[in-house]
C-alpha cells in the first residue's frame, strides 16, 4: 500500500527505464537526484502500467516517493535506487 517494490535496488549508470503500477490506488512515481532535485514524475493507477525512461549518468543515490497525497501512509512512501558508476 504505502511503499515500493523494486525489481533492484541498485543499477549502472546510464538509462534506466521504470516500468510501474500501482495495486491499490493512484500513487506517484517520483525520482530525485543525489542532489535532491526532482529528475521525473509519472502518476501511478490501479490496473494501467506506466513507463518511465531516464538516463542516470551521476552514480549516487536516488529517492523515489510518491507526491499524490493517498493516505495514511502517504508520507512514509519512499525507496531508494543506488546507481553505481
Ligand atoms: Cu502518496
Amino acid at each position: 500500500m504505502w511503499g515500493y517494490t523494486l525489481d533492484t535496488y541498485e543499477v549502472r549508470a546510464g538509462a534506466v527505464k521504470f516500468v510501474a503500477t500501482a495495486r491499490d490506488t493512484i500513487h506517484s512515481l517520483t525520482i530525485y537526484s543525489p542532489r535532491g532535485e526532482v529528475l521525473a514524475t509519472v502518476m501511478l493507477m490501479p490496473g494501467m502500467r506506466e513507463e518511465l525512461a531516464l538516463n542516470l549518468r551521476e552514480p549516487g543515490e536516488y529517492v523515489i516517493r510518491c507526491l499524490e497525497f493517498c493516505g495514511d501512509g502517504h508520507s512514509a512512501m519512499l525507496s531508494k535506487l543506488r546507481v553505481v558508476g
